[in-house]
């Protein structure tokens, strides 16, 4: 696993039931149900636009598809168009789509995902697919579908706390393997990483940040991944206690995991909120169909959207201001 600092300050992935009320601090809150079958239609939608991959058609459309949603759902969004560079020096047309709620509350909490696809299947054993892009249903339409329906329910019932969901652009656009020059770390995450120097709000600050990536797998296990535990292990402690107590223990381990460049590290390094990444992976990587033609519908089980979903409503919806 990749272990270097690189987003330094100066360098540059379910069933309804009855709602119930829960008691803390002898205050009843009330949790929304997660709908795990809206979240599985908003990966779908996503994944049927083509992959999102910078400069297509089907990227200008799922764009424009997330900014009309989040409208929809009555948060106040801000659509941050910018032109950011590749490692290969093309020019990558990326928009960073905010969507915010409570925007009166200045105890704020941030949601990320990446809304990009990565144009190369490197990883895929047939060399012919290698330089075709991927679909990308788990890496991360998951994730923004997750946000998507979390934003449906934030619109019905509000937290005591604001939520910021920021679906960021081109951080898949790091080198292939099969690139034979110099590798750099900074390739990845370019949307957050601009996002972090340019926040939507100037000197924007949320209490902590929530990454969701690869998060549609079947049977995924989420161990706590090291930047995350470095900058925000209470945040980790948070999420996975309230993981175990909804039963969902078997997707959020009890397991400390390798350190992923993700886009958590630019917002943990560059911006200073404190960060974690909710990602599937395990010794033997993030999955065989990872940067695959294979990361595809079939990769996508309600389940695990629903475990991931729901403990982060009730992580929201027990925030105190
Ligand atoms: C690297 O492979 C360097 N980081 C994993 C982050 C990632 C890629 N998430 C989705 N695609
Ligand atoms: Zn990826």
């Amino acid at each position: 696993m990749l272990t270097a600092s690189i987003f330094g300050l100066t360098a540059c992935g379910a069933k309804k039931q009855k709602q119930e009320p829960i008691a803390k601090d002898s205050v009843a809150i009330s949790i929304p149900k997660f709908d795990a079958d809206s979240a599985y239609k908003y990966v779908k939608t996503q994944v049927d636009f083509g992959p999102r991959v910078p400069n297509s058609k089907a990227h200008e459309s799922c764009g424009d598809y997330l900014i009309k949603e989040m409208t929809r759902f009555g948060a106040k969004v801000t659509v941050q168009a910018t032109n950011l560079v590749g490692y290969d020096g093309k020019n990558l047309k990326a928009r960073n789509i905010i969507a915010s709620f409570n925007l009166e509350k200045a105890t704020r909490v941030l949601f990320l995902a990446h809304w990009d696809c990565r144009p190369w299947s490197d990883h895929d054993p047939n060399p012919a697919n290698q330089k075709k892009p991927v679909d990308g249903a788990n890496d991360a339409a998951s994730g923004v579908g997750v946000l998507m329906e979390m934003a449906r329910q934030l619109n019905k019932q509000k937290p005591e706390v604001g939520v910021d969901i920021v679906f960021v652009d081109m951080e898949d656009y790091g080198e292939p393997d099969w690139y034979k020059g110099e590798k750099k770390e900074e390739s990845w995450c370019l949307g957050t990483q601009y996002w972090a120097r340019n926040p939507h709000v100037p000197g924007y600050h949320a209490r902590y940040g929530i990454l969701l990536d690869m998060v549609g797998a079947p049977n995924a296990v989420f161990p706590k991944e090291g930047y995350s535990l470095q900058y925000a292990s209470y945040v980790i402690d948070n999420i996975w206690n309230e993981a175990q107590a909804q039963g969902f223990g078997n997707y959020f381990v009890n397991k400390q995991g390798g350190f992923i460049t993700d886009d958590h590290v630019p917002v943990n390094q560059i911006i200073g909120i404190p960060t974690v990444d909710i990602i599937h992976f395990t010794e033997n990587g993030f999955g065989s169909y990872w940067h695959t033609q294979d990361d595809t519908m079939k990769n996508i089980d309600k389940n695990t959207l629903h475990a991931v979903g729901q403990t982060l409503l009730a992580v929201i919806y027990k925030e105190k201001e």
